[in-house]
C-alpha cells in the first residue's frame, strides 16, 4: 500500500487500461487531475486543445481511428456543454470516448451557491449522454470506476461513459493497493441454434444482401469471405464504407443498395441500423431479414428480424461462414452483373461530376491507407456515394448527428492517434470555421493533417435548399470568410489555394510530404449539383 490521490489513481487505472493519450483542456476544477497527468511523464500524453469542443472530438477522431477506448479531461459546466456535441456523436458512432469532467467542491454539489463553473444536475445531464456515467467520491473509488466505464465502453454496443469527480476529491490521498490491470473479458457465448437457423436461410436464399454499418468495421475479412461465399453485394453508406474494398464489384453504395433491396430475398445486416432500408426502402412478407448486432436492442428495433445474432460482428461471422460450409447452395458467379451494374451507377453518378473530380484527385494523393474525414459538405455527400473506400476505419464519418464541424476537429484527433498514415480531411467554408482555430493545436502537437477547404461562400447545402424548394427567398446562408490562406499562415500553417481538381492532386502531394506540419488547402468552388436524388430514393418494398 501507498498513498495516492484520487487523480494519481485515476491515471494509473487510464494507464492500466492501455489509454496513451488525454485530448484535454485544463482549469481549476482539474488542476491536481493534470498534475497527476505531469507526474505519470511518458506513460500518457496530454494534448491540449483550444477548445472543449476540439478535445472531444480529438478523443472521438482517435476512437474512430483506432478502435480502440480514448479519453478527454475538461473542466464543469461550460466545459462539458463545449465538448457536448462531441459526447452525442461519439453516442451516435458507437464511439469508446470517455469524458473525465471535473465538479464543484463534493460538500457543495447541489446546492445551488452558484460556484465557478456550478451547472444544476450535472449528473443528470451526463447521465442522459451516455450509457455509463458516475462520480469518483473518494480515492479508493477510482480504479474500480475507471474499469466499470471502460468496460461499459467496450462490452456489449460500444459507447462512450463519462465520470465527474469534485475538484476536491482529486487531490485527496489515501493508502491504496497498487492498481491492477483489467480483468479479462470472458469468450462470447454463442446462440448455436440461430447460428444454424441463419445459416439455413442465407445457404438457401438466392439474391441476398448484406448490409454492413460501423459495427462491421472489425469484420472486413469474414464479411468479404462471406460475400464471395453467397454472391452476396454489399452495401455501406457512411460507417460501414470500407468493410469491403471499393475495388470489389460488389462493394455499392446507396443508389445500387436501393436496387439491391428492391431484389432481395434477404438481407443481412450486420452492424447496422438498417436505417434507409426499414426508414425509407420498405419491408414485406417476402424480405427475410437477418441481423448480427452488438446490441440485443436493436435488431427489434423498426421490425422483428427472422433471425438475430447477438455479439460482435467477427466471431460471430466466423461461425456463420463455418456453419454455412455445410448449408450453403452452389451459386452461379454474379460477378459480372455486378460489373455492369456497377458501371452503368457510375455513368448515373456523372451528374455529380465536379464533385467527383475533386474525389478522384484526394483518392490518387491520398494511397492506399490513407484516412478520409467526413463532413456535412458537398464534398463529403458525395464521397458517401461515389468516393473508393480501400480498407476498414479509412473512412471516418459521423453517421446520423452529421454535426457540422466535426470534420477539422475529429480529423486531428485521427491524425494524432495514427501518425503512420496520412489523414485528409474536408470541410466547406462553414464547416471549417466552427474548430478552424485549432490549426493552433495542430500547430502545438505537431500534427501534420491536411484539410481542404471547399469554398463557396456559403451554407451552400442551405442555400440550395432555399433556391430549389423555397422560391430562392435567401436567408441566414451567404457567408463572409477570411482568406483562408492567410488565415493557416498566420498560425505558421502551410497553405495555399487551388482551383481545379488537377491543381488539387498537386497541392495534395505537397501537403502529403509534410510530416511534421498541419497544411491547409482553399478550393475556390460555385454552386455544386445536388446529391439528394441519390440519397433520399423513394419505397420500392411493402405499403
Ligand atoms: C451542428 C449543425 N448545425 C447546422 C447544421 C445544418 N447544416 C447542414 S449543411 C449546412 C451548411 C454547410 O455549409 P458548408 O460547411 O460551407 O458546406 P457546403 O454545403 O457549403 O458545401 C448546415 C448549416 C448541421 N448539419 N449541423
Ligand atoms: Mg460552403
Amino acid at each position: 500500500m501507498h498513498r495516492m490521490t484520487t487523480a494519481e489513481a485515476t491515471v494509473a487505472s487510464l494507464i492500466a487500461h492501455g489509454i496513451s493519450t488525454i485530448y484535454a483542456l485544463p482549469g481549476v476544477h482539474n488542476d491536481a487531475l493534470f498534475d497527476a497527468l505531469f507526474k505519470a511523464g511518458d506513460l500518457i500524453r496530454t494534448v491540449h486543445a483550444r477548445h472543449e469542443q476540439t478535445a472531444g472530438y480529438m478523443a472521438l477522431g482517435a476512437a474512430l481511428g483506432t478502435g480502440k477506448p480514448q479519453a478527454y479531461a475538461v473542466v464543469p459546466g461550460p466545459g462539458l456543454l463545449n465538448s457536448a456535441t462531441a459526447l452525442l456523436t461519439a453516442y451516435g458512432t458507437n464511439a469508446p470516448v470517455l469524458a473525465l469532467i471535473g465538479q464543484i467542491t463534493q460538500s457543495a454539489i447541489g446546492r445551488g451557491y452558484g460556484l465557478l463553473h456550478e451547472i444544476r444536475d450535472q449528473a443528470g445531464i451526463i447521465e442522459r449522454l451516455v450509457d455509463f456515467s458516475a462520480r469518483i467520491r473518494a480515492p479508493a473509488e477510482a480504479p474500480g470506476v475507471i474499469a466499470a466505464a471502460l468496460r461499459a465502453m467496450q462490452v456489449g454496443r460500444p459507447g462512450p461513459a463519462a465520470i465527474e469527480c469534485a475538484m476536491d476529491v482529486w487531490g485527496r490521498s489515501a493508502p491504496m493497493p497498487a492498481v491492477a490491470p483489467p480483468e479479462p473479458t470472458a469468450p462470447a457465448r454463442f446462440d448455436e441454434d440461430a447460428l444454424s437457423e441463419a445459416a439455413k436461410r442465407l445457404g438457401s436464399a438466392a439474391r441476398i444482401l448484406i448490409v454492413a454499418g460501423g459495427g462491421a468495421q472489425d469484420a472486413a475479412a469474414e464479411v468479404t469471405e462471406l460475400s464471395q461465399m453467397l454472391q452476396a453485394p454489399v452495401l455501406a453508406f457512411r460507417r460501414g464504407r470500407g468493410v469491403l474494398d471499393s475495388r470489389n464489384p460488389f462493394s455499392v453504395t446507396l443508389p445500387l443498395g436501393h436496387e439491391l433491396w428492391r431484389e432481395a430475398e434477404v438481407v443481412l445486416g450486420i452492424g447496422t441500423r438498417l436505417f434507409f432500408g426499414f426508414q425509407h426502402w420498405g419491408v414485406d412478407d417476402d424480405l427475410t431479414v437477418i441481423r448480427v448486432d452488438a446490441d440485443p436492442e436493436e435488431p427489434e428495433r423498426f421490425c422483428a428480424p427472422a433471425v438475430a445474432l447477438i455479439g460482435q460482428a467477427k466471431p460471430i461471422l466466423r461461425r456463420l461462414i463455418d456453419a454455412l460450409g455445410r448449408h450453403n447452395q452452389a451459386r452461379a458467379s454474379r460477378r459480372e452483373e455486378m460489373i455492369e451494374r456497377q458501371s452503368k451507377m457510375r455513368s448515373r453518378l456523372q451528374k455529380l461530376s465536379p464533385q467527383v473530380a475533386f474525389l478522384d484527385a484526394i483518392r490518387t494523393e491520398l494511397g492506399e491507407d490513407g484516412i478520409f474525414v467526413d463532413e456535412v459538405t458537398q464534398i463529403g455527400f458525395a464521397a458517401r456515394l461515389a468516393y473508393p473506400v480501400y480498407k476498414p476505419r479509412t473512412f471516418i464519418s459521423p453517421g446520423y448527428q452529421d454535426a457540422l464541424g466535426w470534420g477539422y476537429a475529429t480529423a486531428l484527433g485521427v491524425q494524432d492517434a495514427r501518425r503512420d498514415v496520412p489523414v485528409l480531411s474536408i470541410s466547406g467554408d462553414g464547416g471549417f470555421l466552427f474548430t478552424g482555430s485549432d490549426i493552433a493545436t495542430a500547430m502545438r502537437h505537431r500534427i501534420p493533417l491536411v484539410c481542404i477547404i471547399f469554398n463557396d461562400g456559403a451554407y451552400g447545402n442551405v442555400r440550395r435548399i432555399q433556391e430549389e424548394h423555397y422560391g430562392n427567398r435567401l436567408i441566414a446562408c451567404d457567408l463572409s470568410n477570411p482568406d483562408f490562406v492567410r488565415f493557416a499562415e498566420s498560425f505558421g500553417a502551410a497553405a495555399e489555394r487551388a482551383h481545379d481538381p488537377r491543381q488539387l492532386g498537386a497541392a495534395l502531394r505537397r501537403a502529403f510530404k509534410r510530416r511534421d506540419q498541419p497544411s491547409i488547402i482553399e478550393v475556390p468552388v460555385g454552386p455544386l449539383p445536388s446529391p439528394w436524388d441519390f440519397v433520399f430514393m423513394p419505397r420500392v418494398r411493402g405499403r
